[in-house]
């Protein structure tokens, strides 16, 4: 396994949008271990490929306290929503902020599990936040485009700012 590197915004990799996965093997499968691992590390509870600079439909997830119950995701689609709830959501692509987003309380979700196997999945509660924050990073958005144009210029420029000294730190 080795650990990826995780893109941050403003970077414009994170704004693409991911093509699905045409099989489930041997390269997928290495994928979504390195995903684990790197999200794992990176302490987050779910990690999306284009996070990690990969154009591919591969969502990971982890809710658990203990943090060994993984969660894959290939190519997911959300087949019904309901409701709506309001989270204070943050982002390994946006690190050191959070905000309110809403979104909706209940989702289904049909995706191909780490076999290629297809499967639904009812989710409610932060388990549905995480859902459809990590679709939204495969279709090239993130949680801040959720917030007012003011505040989202404000953790750009802050983001920018922690980016131009970490590069100068290790020059
Ligand atoms: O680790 C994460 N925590 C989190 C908290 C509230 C709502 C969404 C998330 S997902 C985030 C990891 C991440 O950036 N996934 O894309
Ligand atoms: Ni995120």
């Amino acid at each position: 396994m080795s650990k990826l590197k995780i893109l941050e915004y403003p970077d414009p990799r994170l704004r693409r949008v991911a093509r699905p996965a045409e099989n489930v093997d041997e390269r997928e499968r290495k994928l979504v271990e390195d995903m684990l691992e790197t999200m794992y590390d990176a302490r987050g509870i779910g990690l999306a490929a284009t996070q990690v600079d990969e154009d591919v439909r591969i969502v990971v997830m982890d809710l658990s306290d203990s943090r060994d119950e993984p969660r894959v995701f290939i190519n997911p689609e959300i087949l019904d929503r309901s409701g709506s709830q309001c989270y204070e959501e943050g982002c390994l692509s946006v690190p050191g902020f959070y905000a309110e987003v809403t979104r909706a309380e209940q989702v289904k979700v049909g995706a191909l599990d780490i076999d290629g196997k297809p499967y639904e999945l009812e989710a409610d509660g932060l388990l549905a936040v995480c859902i459809q924050h990590e679709i939204d990073h495969l279709d090239g958005k993130m949680f801040i485009d959720y917030l007012s144009p003011l505040k989202r210029r404000m953790i750009g420029k802050k983001l920018r700012k922690q980016q131009n000294s970490r590069e100068k730190a290790t020059a």
